[in-house]
């Protein structure tokens, strides 16, 4: 299941409280304070994953607390720190700490795989009575006690990290483009909104170049207001470098259904007009093969007319085009780096 959003609460481990203790041996008449200090507490580290695609494990374990520190003991011994623990996320989470008042602040953005970063410190150890000794307190009788760690709430919020996001009405294809392009497989089907979540591939331009797309549910017009499946998941293409529109190329007008496209996803995150992106034209099988070429050339030249860019052309089930396709898309990710 994919599941993008979870609160949760953390809580750093306690320190270890200090320890009073006296030396006691036969033969040694006065033993002095030994009391050791307390071990520190366990911090809640998130670490980036990329073998992770989903919050799903944030879903329903929903409060996660550090192991704490133990507690000093005689003879000057520290107790063992507390354990870390060790949140994995996928990469593209953003993890926000929510205030009593309600106030957000972001604390981190995992981006990176491997990457750790503290979310909260584990308390420190209190101090063993051997510390406090001196030349007229020879005897202290008292130690600090560990430190006592505050819970946090916490909102994680994954944005999925591609490099190409699919922008496309329903049924446009564009499942089955990320299905012929990638070893994912996404449900395909000849209806509206089959697509329900997003999904990433791996595209292998050559042994060793490869890029990420990421197919998202189909827009509509209106969009951006909730319509058809809404906004949420818009967000898993705020964050790719490049973006994809894919137009059927039986769509009763070509050029409009780009610019509702356009539209949309401006009307959601004006940011996204800075995006590189690619104009693909799909299903082109369908159109019988001694009208394609001339099909295309038409609805390439009224783009060049008033976009001024060029568009591909492609069919996912007949392999056409998907060549050129991915070194158009590898080229321009490259580029926008
Ligand atoms: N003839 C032909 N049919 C295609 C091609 N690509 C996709 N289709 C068909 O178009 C229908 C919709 O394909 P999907 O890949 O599910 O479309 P989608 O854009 O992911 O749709 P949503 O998930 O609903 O947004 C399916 O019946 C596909 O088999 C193509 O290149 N040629
Ligand atoms: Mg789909």
């Amino acid at each position: 299941m994919f599941i993008d959003y979870a609160r949760i609460r953390v809580k750093a481990g306690n320190g270890g409280d200090g320890a009073v203790s006296f030396r006691r041996e036969k033969f040694v008449p006065k033993g002095g304070p030994d009391g050791g200090d307390g071990g520190r507490g366990g911090n809640i580290v998130v670490k980036g994953d990329s073998n992770v695609n989903t919050l799903l494990d944030y879903r329903f374990n929903k409060r996660f607390v550090a192991a704490a520190g133990v507690s000093g003991a005689g003879a000057r011994k520290t107790g063992h720190s507390g354990a870390d623990l060790i949140l994995r996320m996928p990469l593209g989470t953003e993890i926000y700490q929510i205030l009593e008042d309600g106030r957000k602040i972001k604390l981190a953005d995992v981006t990176e795989h491997d990457e750790q970063i503290i979310l909260a410190k584990g308390g420190r150890g209190g101090r063993g009575n051997s510390n406090f000794a001196t030349p007229t307190n020879q005897a202290p009788r008292h130690a600090t006690p560990g430190k006592h760690t505050e819970e946090m709430e916490l909102e994680l919020v994954l944005k999925l990290m591609a490099d190409v996001g699919l922008v496309g009405f329903p049924n446009a294809g564009k499942s089955t483009l990320l299905s012929v392009l990638s070893a994912a497989r996404p449900k395909i089907a000849d209806y509206e909104f089959t697509t329900l979540e997003p999904m990433l591939g791996v595209v292998w331009v050559s042994d060793y170049q490869h890029f990420v797309m990421a197919d998202i549910p189909g827009i509509i017009e209106g969009a951006h207001i909730g319509k058809g499946l809404g906004i949420q998941f818009l967000r898993h293409i705020q964050r790719t470098s490049t973006l994809l529109y894919l137009i059927d190329i039986n769509s009763p007008d070509p050029l409009e259904a780009y610019r509702t496209l356009k539209a949309e996803l401006y009307l959601y995150d004006n940011f996204m007009e800075k995006k590189p992106f690619t104009i693909v034209l799909s299903k082109i099988d369908t159109i019988p093969e001694d009208e394609r070429e001339e099909r295309i050339a038409e609805v390439s030249k009224i783009f060049a007319d008033t976009t001024h860019h060029k568009i591909l052309a492609i069919s996912s089930v007949g392999n056409f085009g998907l060549e050129a396709l991915k070194f158009a898309l590898y080229k321009q990710i490259k580029e926008s780096m």
